[in-house]
């Protein structure tokens, strides 16, 4: 079946090959269930649990564990205000009337993020009921993530994004091997059997990262004082087009921020 603006394109799957990074929408993307929400973001935050700055761990190495607790008061002596700072990030974003926005991936970066940014592994988008879960997914550079199957047809999860073109051929359960998403950028997922079935990963280089909610907030734990860009992303933006980004300065125990996005969503 053709969908509304895919004009010239015989198939929903040739419309994708083509537009799937300039302008996906033509070729019938369709918005998330509501419903679905919590449980994504849910799992979102449980996949991608946030680090703790990596300060302590390396002076516990076992050479030096004599030591430890020594450098542990020098280290804390020096950078305890520091540390104390780490503040929750509330950022609230809504769409272009003002409502709430859900799916939108949510990311601080600055050079020391950067450096901090770990992949994780076991981090999931499965298949279910023909479409993916989750719709959306934010992950650090250096992620795993695998594509379990649980439908009882086949599918055929593949990408044609430059951060990361790859092709899971036809099959059922999990592959043995996940994916390893290596290069910042956004990932377009689509199934070469049914060609309604998107989705997309956010490859991000920050381990300050996540997915909002029916609220369309998110919070962002354990997050260092200092001088952020504070970097919004939603499928609705226009394909191609860099992610929403301002300045954010984090101090103290908290801070917040307001996103207005130009995209409709709901
Ligand atoms: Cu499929």
């Amino acid at each position: 079946m053709l969908v509304s603006g895919m004009g010239a394109f015989e198939s929903i799957r040739a419309c994708k090959a083509v537009l799937f990074h300039t302008q996906p929408w033509r070729c019938g993307f369709q918005r998330p269930a509501v419903s679905d929400e919590d449980r994504w973001i849910g799992r979102a935050l449980r996949a991608n649990p946030l680090p703790r700055p990596p300060l302590v761990k390396p002076l516990l190495r076992p050479g030096l564990s004599r030591l430890a607790p020594r450098w542990l008061a020098l280290v804390l002596l020096v950078l305890g205000p520091a540390w104390a700072a780490a503040a929750t990030v509330t950022v609230q974003v809504v769409n272009d009337a003002g409502k709430p926005l859900v799916n939108a991936a949510v990311f601080l970066e600055s050079k020391e993020a950067r450096a901090a940014a770990r992949g994780l592994k076991g981090v999931e988008v499965q298949q279910v009921d023909k479409r993916f879960d989750p719709l959306v997914t934010v992950v650090s550079i250096g992620t795993e993530v695998l594509f379990p199957n649980r439908d009882k047809v086949r599918h055929h999860v593949y990408s044609f994004s430059p951060p990361k073109p790859f092709e899971l051929k036809l099959y059922a359960g999990t592959p043995a091997n996940p994916v390893l998403f290596d290069k910042p950028g956004i990932v377009v997922l689509g199934c070469n059997i049914h060609d309604k079935m998107m989705a997309w990963v956010v490859v991000v280089e920050t381990p300050y990262l996540g997915l909002t909610g029916a609220s369309g907030a998110i919070s962002l734990r354990d997050v260092p004082a200092g001088a952020y860009r504070l970097r919004v992303w939603h499928p609705e933006l226009p394909p191609g087009g860099a992610a929403f980004d301002t300045a954010l300065s984090v101090a103290g125990a908290a801070a917040s921020a307001n996103v207005r996005l130009p995209v409709a969503g709901r």
